[in-house]
C-alpha cells in the first residue's frame, strides 16, 4: 500500500515534470523567439528609415563593372606567385584608373608586408587601399546658414542631376534649400533644374537666358537667407564660348558669394567617371580657378574604372565626397571609403 501510494505520487511528480518541463521550454522559445524579433526591429528601425539609395548594401552592385573587372584581373594575380604577382596586382589597379604613381606605390606597400598567401596578400592591398583614403574630411561644411554650396564641372557631367539628388539628400536630413540656376548660358538649363526642383519639392530661381550668373547666385542666396533655408546650391555652367569665359564667370560666381555669405561652405566639381583619368586634365582648370573643396564622381554605375575615385583624390588632393551610381534621385552615395573598397573587393 505504502510502496502504491510512493509509486502513484512519483509518477505525478514525473507527469507534472514533464508537462512543466515542456511548458516552460514552449514558453521560452517563444519568449526568445519575441525577443529576437523585438531587437531585429529595433535594428531595422533606423535603417528602414534610412533613403532606400543603394547605401551600403547594393553598393557592390551599382559597382559591379568596376568590381567584376578588377575582381577578375586580381583573382588572376591572386593565383600566381612572386613578381607575376605584384605585376598582375599592379596592371589590376591601373587598369582599374587607380592611377600609375599611386598603384606603383600601393603595390610596393603590399610587397613590403611580404604576404605568404594569397588571403594575407589580398588584406594587405585591402589596407593599403583604405589607408590611401584616410584622413580625408568627407562631410558637407556648413558653417554658413544658408550653407552656400557651388557645383562646377565640364558639360555633361551631371552637375544638374547631381545637385537634384543632393538637395533630396539635404531635405530628408532635415535642410531645405533653395536653387540657383546661375547655368544661363544653356538654352533650357533652367528648364532641366526647375523640373528636378520640382520633383524632390524644393524652390529655384532663375533668370532669363544670357542674364548674368552671378547675380543669379547673388539672389539665390538672398532668398535663401531670407526664406531661412538651410542651404543654397548654384548650379553653373559646364560650356561657355571659351574655358577663359567659363573660368572668368565661375570665378566671379565664387566672389560675389563670398562677399555675401562671407566664405563658400563648399565649391564640389563633379567628373563622369566614365571619362577616367583622361578627364582629369580637365580638372587642374577648375581647382586652379575656383578652389574646389569636394569632388562628386557621378557615373560610378558605368565603368569599370571606377578605381578612378582613388586616383582622383591622389591626383588633385581634394576629397571625394559623393560617387553617382545612376540616373534616379537616391542614386547619390556618400564616399565612405571601408564600404567602397570592399564593394571594389567582392570578387577578388
Ligand atoms: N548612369 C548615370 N548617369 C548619370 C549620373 N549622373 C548624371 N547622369 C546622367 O548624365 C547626363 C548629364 O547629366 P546633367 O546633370 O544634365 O549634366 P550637367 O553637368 O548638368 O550637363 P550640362 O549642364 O550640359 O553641363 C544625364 O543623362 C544624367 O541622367 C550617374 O551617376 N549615373
Ligand atoms: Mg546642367
Amino acid at each position: 500500500m505504502v510502496v502504491d501510494t510512493t509509486l502513484t505520487i512519483i509518477l505525478i511528480v514525473a507527469a507534472v515534470l514533464v508537462v512543466g518541463g515542456g511548458a516552460f521550454y514552449t514558453l521560452r522559445r517563444r519568449t526568445q523567439a519575441q525577443l529576437k524579433a523585438r531587437s531585429e526591429a529595433s535594428i531595422e528601425a533606423p535603417t528602414a528609415r534610412k533613403r532606400p539609395e543603394a547605401a551600403t548594401t547594393s553598393l557592390a552592385d551599382r559597382l559591379s563593372k568596376t568590381r567584376s573587372s578588377l575582381g577578375g584581373r586580381l583573382r588572376d594575380a591572386f593565383g600566381s606567385t612572386d613578381n607575376d604577382l605584384y605585376e598582375g596586382l599592379e596592371e589590376a589597379l591601373i587598369a582599374a584608373d587607380l592611377g600609375v604613381a599611386t598603384s606603383t606605390r600601393i603595390v610596393d606597400r603590399v610587397r613590403a608586408s611580404n604576404p605568404d598567401t594569397p588571403d594575407a596578400a589580398r588584406s594587405a592591398l585591402r589596407n593599403e587601399l583604405l589607408a590611401t583614403l584616410e584622413g580625408q574630411d568627407r562631410s558637407i561644411r556648413r558653417i554658413n546658414t544658408p550653407a552656400v554650396i557651388v557645383v562646377v564641372g565640364v558639360n555633361g557631367v551631371g552637375k544638374t542631376t547631381t545637385i537634384a539628388k543632393l538637395a533630396a539628400r539635404l531635405r530628408e536630413e532635415g535642410t531645405d534649400s533653395i536653387l540657383g540656376a546661375a547655368d544661363t548660358f544653356r538654352a533650357a538649363a533652367d528648364t532641366q533644374l526647375r523640373t528636378w526642383a520640382d520633383r524632390v519639392g524644393v524652390e529655384i530661381i532663375t533668370a532669363a537666358p544670357g542674364s548674368d550668373p552671378a547675380s543669379v547666385a547673388h539672389d539665390a542666396y538672398h532668398a535663401a537667407k531670407t526664406r531661412k533655408k538651410g542651404a543654397v546650391i548654384v548650379d553653373t555652367a559646364g560650356r561657355l564660348h571659351s574655358k577663359t569665359n567659363l573660368m572668368a564667370e565661375l570665378t566671379k560666381i565664387v566672389r560675389i558669394l563670398e562677399r555675401e555669405a562671407g566664405s563658400i561652405d563648399e565649391v564640389l566639381l563633379v567628373l563622369d567617371a566614365t571619362t577616367g583619368q583622361n578627364g582629369l586634365a580637365q580638372t587642374k582648370q577648375f581647382t586652379d580657378a575656383v578652389g574646389v573643396t569636394g569632388i562628386v564622381l557621378t557615373k560610378m554605375d558605368g565603368t569599370a574604372k571606377g578605381g578612378i575615385a582613388i586616383g582622383v583624390e591622389q591626383e588633385l588632393g581634394v576629397p571625394v565626397k559623393f560617387i553617382g551610381v545612376g540616373e534616379g534621385v537616391d542614386d547619390l552615395v556618400r564616399f565612405e571609403p571601408a564600404a567602397f573598397v570592399d564593394a571594389l573587393l567582392a570578387e577578388s
